[in-house]
């Protein structure tokens, strides 16, 4: 097929001639300016955002695509949510639905639409439909919460989420589980020009009745909090007042108590006033600055807020005590110190209510474990980010992308290779980049960069960020995939650009440069101890029960793993988790920067198809087959299609399969015949085998309704 001025061009990239980057640019472009945003590659689906509402979600579309076989309507997200759900129910597959993309290309949208259209297929009944209006609901608590207005999405989410449906064997859903990953808690306290901090602040301040704001002693102006940096307060079509009432009504729906959600306003309110705390050096302990706190009203209100002694919060934020085995010593902070204790109080108070916030959902919409369940699992997790300053955030949500491409590897390009193998089918080879070195890189557990971070977190004496560089450097030195100024290669051009400070890695998705400044204090991720111990005697139940390691029974002396282990290990549990259910891809497309509808900035696409990889899988695609099946279920559907196997069969599978495709004289060309499966090269066949069999049906009726007739 050609791609014809003023046709839509075509909606599997499979389909595309000539195959190349141009082609499917333009292929895309051209879709995008007709607003067709949906387009596949096999059972890929390629989303283009709209940046516009669409009238392509309603019912009526539900119930098409709920009947529909994938090939026979156009592109959309209901159908892969469609084959997602079916198979599940249909095939006993447990399924996931990956979606991936940077940041604003549509990725929390599109998991929406697979919830929604899932919802409504699946299941009626009011116990069903109670499950279904728990499960739709934790999205706006947890937009709430977790998303922020940036300069690239206004309604960015701030955190990675994967989310498990668990249905029972009837297909209706039961409930389900949500796993979060590394909420941007740095945001708290600081944001970049132009951007907010998570919406909850600005929804309370707005949304809040006065008696409501008056309890929690707040005022409803965002300038007067320093932890909102006044400069963008309100965002373009968002209601910050009625998305507070909407989260209040979610909260109910899922199941929060009044009290529990008075709790969580009040924790909420407590991280904005922590923000006005002013610390400065007034005092001075043994000729040393030594801090204290300027407004003694705010610091009351917030003892008075967590049920706390305002003298000893004040105490535990201006001072460190020192434990050994024989004695305490307590150390004055200077004003600089207890700010930025104070900052990582509000962090470390805001990310572990994000994570009591995700808990509560989940006791919610958790299933029984005696029954027998099948899952499918919603993955929307941050898009690869290259900003103009990296830091450890950037570096482990990277991580994360370069070990989701590996899945993607593994899974659409080496499994494709290996079934015909299998199958015992010729393959052109296909060349594709395997980033498994990249990933080791990281991950290794001896020598990958994660661990040379937590040695040196660990390790006893003089630590910093650039004792950790120079470790890297010396290790990587000869590195394919590393660069740093100092590891300059024979091969390699010396690099002006680069600070002292940094390190680059050649990630899959091109070269992205991290700053290493404070890459061993995220890492480590501690909190003073007389801040959690300070927390701890809250009498407020929920802030103290953020705090468990305040408790000096409880206080273990065994160190926390690191931020950068954690994550490690909770990507490790997703990966498994993903191998183990049949993927669904959805890979999300960025049409411009602005955030405009109607825009398609060509260099922009450009590069994020070079970095999903489009093409590459266009080409594996094309190399192999759109379609294959087990010839049992393919025999089944299409039998009455022929008269060798209509109304009855008595030979084997794969010779009933070749009778029918014979008497259709589908070209030779088309299909193959694998030891259990057949397959099919394009799915105008497949399209033209699923017409044929409507027509047989249509027919088959006319001819009963006629045989009951002449009974009658
Ligand atoms: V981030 O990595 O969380 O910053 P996402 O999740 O990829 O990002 P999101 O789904 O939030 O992006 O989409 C950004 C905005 O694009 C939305 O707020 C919508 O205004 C817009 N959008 C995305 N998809 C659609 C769509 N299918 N129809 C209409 C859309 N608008
Ligand atoms: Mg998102």
């Amino acid at each position: 097929m050609t791609l014809l001025e003023g046709s839509v061009g075509v909606e599997d990239l499979v389909l595309l001639e000539p195959l190349e980057q141009e082609s499917l640019l333009k292929n895309l472009q051209l879709r995008y300016e007709k607003k067709e945003i949906y387009t596949y590659i096999g059972n890929v689906l390629v989303s283009v955002n709209p940046y516009q509402q669409l009238p392509i979600y309603g019912p009526d579309f539900i119930d098409k695509y709920r009947d529909y076989t994938f090939y026979e309507l156009k592109p959309h997200i209901f159908a892969v949510a469609n084959v997602a759900y079916q198979s599940l129910r249909f095939r006993d597959q447990d399924q996931c639905v990956l979606i991936t993309g940077e940041s604003g290309a549509g990725k929390t949208e599109a998991s929406k639409l697979v919830m929604s259209y899932v919802a409504a297929v699946c299941g009626k009944g009011e116990q069903v439909n109670s499950v279904k209006e728990q499960l739709l609901q934790s999205n706006p608590v947890l937009e709430a919460f977790g998303n922020a207005k940036t300069i690239r999405n206004n309604n960015s989410s701030r955190f990675g989420k994967y989310m498990d449906i668990e249905f029972d064997f009837k297909g209706s859903p039961l409930g389900g589980v949500i796993t979060n990953y590394l909420l941007e808690k740095s945001r708290v306290v600081k944001q970049l020009k132009g951007e907010r901090n998570f919406h909850i602040f600005y929804q309370l301040l707005a949304g809040a009745d006065a008696q409501l704001l008056k309890a929690l002693k707040l005022e409803r102006d965002t300038s007067g909090y320093a932890y909102l940096n006044g400069e963008v307060s309100r965002v373009d079509g968002m209601d910050d007042a009625s998305n507070f009432k909407a989260m209040q009504s979610a909260m109910t729906v899922i199941g929060f108590s009044e009290e529990e959600m008075r709790w969580v306003l009040e924790v909420t309110a407590l991280v904005l006033k922590l923000g006005n705390v002013e610390l400065s050096n007034e005092c001075q302990a043994n000729g040393i600055p030594a801090s204290g706190i300027c407004d003694e009203r705010g610091i009351r209100e917030i003892g008075e807020i967590a049920g706390l002694n305002s003298e000893e919060l004040e105490r535990a934020l201006c001072s460190r005590t020192m434990e050994t085995a024989k004695e305490k010593v307590v150390t004055a902070l200077n004003a600089v110190q207890a700010q930025y204790a104070r900052d990582a109080l509000a962090k470390n108070i805001y990310s572990r209510l994000f994570n009591w916030i995700v808990n509560r959902i989940n006791e919610s919409i958790k299933v029984g474990t005696g029954e027998r369940k099948k899952v499918m699992g919603v993955l929307d997790i941050y898009g690869f980010e290259i900003l103009e300053d990296n830091s450890f955030e950037q570096f482990v949500i990277n991580y994360c992308n370069e070990k989701l491409q590996q899945v993607f590897i593994e899974i659409t390009l080496k499994e494709e290779q290996e079934e015909y193998k299998r199958e015992g089918i010729p393959w052109e080879k296909v060349d594709y980049f395997d980033n498994g070195t990249i990933c080791n890189l990281i991950e290794h557990n001896q020598r990958g960069i994660l661990a040379m971070l937590d040695e040196e977190c660990l390790r006893p004496g003089v630590v910093s960020d650039s004792t950790f560089l120079a470790k890297l450097n010396q290790l990587y030195s000869k590195h394919s995939y590393y660069e740093s100024k100092v590891t300059q290669n024979t091969q390699r051009q010396y690099d002006h650009t680069m600070g002292l400070s940094c390190f680059r890695i050649c990630h899959y998705a091109g070269k992205v440069t991290y700053n290493v400044n404070s890459f061993i204090d995220k890492n480590n991720d501690l909190l003073f101890r007389d801040l959690s111990q300070a927390m701890w005697k809250a009498r407020h139940p929920l802030l103290q029960s953020l705090f468990p390691e305040g408790d000096p029974k409880q206080a273990s002396r065994k160190r926390p793993p690191t931020a950068g282990a954690q994550f490690k290990s909770s990507v490790a549990i997703l990966m498994k988790n993903l191998y183990s259910k049949n993927p669904n891809y959805i890979r999300c497309i960025k049409p411009n920067e602005h955030q405009q509808r109607g825009q398609f900035s060509w260099e922009l696409v450009a590069t994020q198809a070079q970095y999903l990889g489009l093409l590459e899988n266009v080409r594996v695609r094309r190399a192999g087959y759109a379609f294959r099946q087990v010839y049992g279920p393919f025999l089944e559907r299409f039998r009455l299609l022929s008269r060798s196997t209509w109304p009855r069969w008595n030979g084997g599978d794969r010779e009933g399969v070749e009778k029918i495709l014979g008497e259709l004289s589908v070209s030779s060309k088309e299909v193959t015949f694998g030891k259990t499966k057949i397959f099919i090269k394009s799915p105008k066949t497949l399209f033209y085998l699923e017409e044929q069999r409507r027509l047989r049906i249509q027919q088959l009726a006319t001819l009963i309704q006629k045989m009951y007739r002449g009974w009658r």
